[in-house]
């Protein structure tokens, strides 16, 4: 089992490449939709936003030449460049909202797919979700007071219907007074296995493998649109839509704790079992839905130990990424978080590797 970092587009410097080497990592994720591409809206260092504001989306699709600097970036300080997420609304919005041009943005994504391929990046992380990551809040929630991200269901007041021109919390389009009204489960499910009886396929062929991760937080409707992995069984359908190693799942074990009903250690093992699981979201959660609270790994409530031991004794030999941390106090809040889980994460899995 190995260790990576997340690091969006704007922060794939140099600096913050030899930080990860430096705090034990052998991996990085690439964010290449940043949520800020409009402009930096928050301090570099931290990373993470307070709130995941709609930005306006004016990019262009991957190009071989732009995939290529960014894996060679990431080899030059002796990393491995293990996955690239996300896809852009902008050009996959009809593909999530069965819109006019959902064929030909299926040919852009398939285009992407080979051009990882080509590569020779294993992995796409994505989200299948209209509302994407919305409702959460910010507060001196982990240890200490460090802040973290809080989700409180009987909080949210009020859930405007998502603008036409919007999509995954980011704007594709400039915005009227029209939304997109409801959106059932089954409209979901639908469009989902459209996606992936095309994609699927085109992964395998390129070697490439395609990597969900969850609806966060995982409510089945947000925003009057209904979301599709926020369950135990929700996952088990979604890998049964299409049965390949290349239909995996981007396993956030934070936003899956987050989810009631289940038993996580249990999930891990399935899903390891199953060989699904592209690579894993490694953080901890206090409380669960309708509400919960991020915070240091060491900290909530899953055995962070004992989920370790679970994927290793169900042949899971990939990578964690510590997904988001508490801000530490400090002039670095960002680093500090992160640098505090690598080391965390890295003794732990010397532990559970020596069968300590
Ligand atoms: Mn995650």
């Amino acid at each position: 089992m190995k260790i990576g970092l997340g690091l969006y587009r704007h922060m794939l410097t140099e600096d913050n490449l030899r930080f990860a080497r430096q705090a034990g990592a052998t991996h990085v994720v690439a964010h290449l939709v940043d949520y800020f591409s409009g402009g930096p809206r928050i301090p570099e260092s931290t990373g993470r936003s307070s709130g995941w504001g709609p930005t306006h989306r004016v990019g262009k699709p991957w190009t071989l030449a732009e995939i290529e600097q960014v894996k060679e970036k990431v080899e030059t300080q002796g990393l491995a460049l293990h996955a690239v997420e996300n896809l852009d609304p902008g050009h996959w919005h009809d593909i999530l909202l069965d819109g006019p041009r959902r064929d030909d943005q299926i040919e852009g994504v398939l285009e992407s797919i080979r051009l990882l391929g080509e590569a020779g990046i294993p992995h796409l992380g994505y989200n299948f979700s209209l509302a994407g990551v919305w409702g959460h809040r910010t507060g001196p929630f982990a240890r200490g007071g460090a802040e973290s991200i809080g989700f409180d269901a009987a909080s949210l007041e009020d859930q405007p219907e998502i603008p036409v021109g919007q999509v995954w919390n980011m704007d594709y389009a400039p915005q009227g007074e029209e939304t997109i009204g409801a959106v059932s489960s089954e409209q979901m499910w639908s469009r989902l296995e459209y996606f992936l009886k095309a994609a699927v396929p085109a992964a395998e062929a390129a070697g490439v493998r395609l990597c969900a991760h969850p609806d966060d937080p995982p409510l089945p409707t947000l925003r009057n649109t209904a979301r599709v992995l926020t369950s135990e069984a929700a996952l088990q359908r979604f890998v049964d839509l299409v049965p390949s190693p290349a239909n995996a799942l981007e396993f956030c074990q934070g936003t899956i704790s987050e989810m009631h009903d289940l038993d996580i250690y249990e999930v891990i093992a399935r899903f390891a079992g199953q060989d699904r699981i592209g690579y894993v979201h490694f953080r901890n959660v206090v409380g669960r839905m309708p509400n919960y609270h991020e915070v240091f790994v060491d900290e909530g409530y899953v055995d962070m130990f004992r989920a370790l031991r679970t994927y290793a004794e169900n042949g899971y030999d990939g990578v964690f990424i510590p997904d988001h941390t508490p801000q530490m106090t400090c002039d670095a809040p960002w680093h500090a978080g992160m640098a505090f889980a690598l080391g965390w994460m890295s003794a732990a899995l010397r532990a559970v590797e020596e069968g300590r």
